[in-house]
């Protein structure tokens, strides 16, 4: 509960908690967060959502690759890793003008925020150059900047400021203990070094993680309690389906059920009350429904445009439709 008094207090109270932003959240409260019954959940997650946002308004970001494949790291869940069976080719960093004509189509599509992903486990300082050039660009075309290039040191990190990088991407993925399971070649620790490094030179930090990949009910909880707790809450908490790609070892984790994965959106609204939390990766095997669930529980960005970073992502049509159905609307930047 926001003032810290014992949560099961209030699983049965009508009136949700004041206000509060907490950073002390434990595994055990986020468990019973999880476990309300469906209409006091939502109810709580929808409370506290007017109090920081319009419930109607969704921000938008639109990802691209900027350098694909041939990755070092063992990421279980992802395509890009060089370590799976079926690997997708190894690409080259693209060019400048190449990713600025990409970020155009967006900002004519209607995105707010232009997102860039490598497929590296750290950029090399030529690199670095090369997407500091990029972000100056999209950010003369007036679109927010967010990029994810894997773990970065304090050094690289301020290179990135001076560019004018909005957003650092740089997910926990899941909770400490499951963490080894999914990944061996890179520690929790280094994530949170990462995230640290991004925080302490000023940008905002986007990070969350990832459902699906046959963690339990726990490990859901952890993983939240572990954004939740962090001195400042990550200003965008993406929340991942596993995206399911043939050739890597998640290719055939267990199905999701839909209102499990709605449950941990609406507790990431509850205890990051602030923060944008994104419906992220798995929105093309999702039914309107679910994502309308979603919305309702407090999930207020997606990811818009017809590719993820290598997987399909609904087209800008269908989600135009869906937001014009339900009566909601984009974000629209100011500048
Ligand atoms: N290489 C960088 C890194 O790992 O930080 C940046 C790109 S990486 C693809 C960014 C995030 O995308 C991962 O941390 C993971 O949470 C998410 N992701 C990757 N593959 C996914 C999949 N198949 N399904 C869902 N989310 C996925
Ligand atoms: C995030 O949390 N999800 C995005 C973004 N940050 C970089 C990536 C999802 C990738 C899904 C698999 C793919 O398209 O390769
Ligand atoms: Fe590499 Fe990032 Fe994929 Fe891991 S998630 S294999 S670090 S591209």
């Amino acid at each position: 509960m926001a003032d810290g008094s014992s949560l099961s207090a209030l699983s049965t109270s009508p009136t949700p908690p004041a206000s509060p932003l907490r950073h002390d959240w434990t595994r055990a409260e986020v468990e019973e967060l999880l476990n309300l019954p469906f209409p006091e959940l939502l109810y709580r997650a929808q409370t506290l959502h007017r109090q920081f946002f319009d419930p109607t308004e969704i921000q938008i970001s639109t990802l691209l690759s900027i350098k694909t494949g041939g990755c070092p790291e063992d990421c279980a869940y992802c395509p890009q890793s060089s370590r799976h069976e079926e690997r997708l080719k190894a690409e080259k960093l693209m060019a400048v003008d190449g990713v600025l004509a990409e970020a155009k189509r967006a900002r004519e599509a209607g995105a707010a925020r232009f997102c860039m992903g490598a497929a590296w486990r750290s950029p090399k300082d030529h690199d670095l150059e090369a997407v500091c050039s990029m972000i100056e660009g999209v950010k003369a075309l007036g679109l927010e900047t967010c990029v994810t290039l894997g773990m970065l040191d304090d050094r690289q990190a301020h290179r990135l400021k001076d560019a004018g990088l909005d957003y650092y991407n740089h997910n926990i993925d899941t909770s400490p203990e499951f963490y080894g399971e999914i990944i061996s070649t890179r520690t929790y620790q280094d994530r949170l070094d990462t995230l640290a490094n991004v925080r302490d030179a000023g940008i905002n930090v986007c990070c969350g993680g990832i459902v699906g990949m046959g963690e339990g009910e726990s490990d859901r909880a952890g993983m939240i309690a572990s954004l939740a707790s962090m001195p400042k809450h990550p200003e965008s908490v993406p929340i991942n389906l596993l995206v399911k790609v043939a050739g890597t070892p998640l290719a055939t984790a267990e199905e999701v059920d839909p209102i499990d994965f709605v449950r941990v959106i609406a507790v990431a609204r509850i205890t990051m009350p602030a923060s944008h939390v994104r419906l992220a990766a798995g929105r093309e095997n999702m039914t309107d429904e679910t994502q309308t669930l979603c919305f309702l529980s407090g999930a207020n960005s997606i990811f818009y445009g017809e590719r993820l970073l290598t997987t399909p992502n609904p087209a800008a049509t269908r989600d135009r439709q869906l937001l014009d159905r339900l009566g909601m609307h984009t974000t629209v930047l100011s500048k």
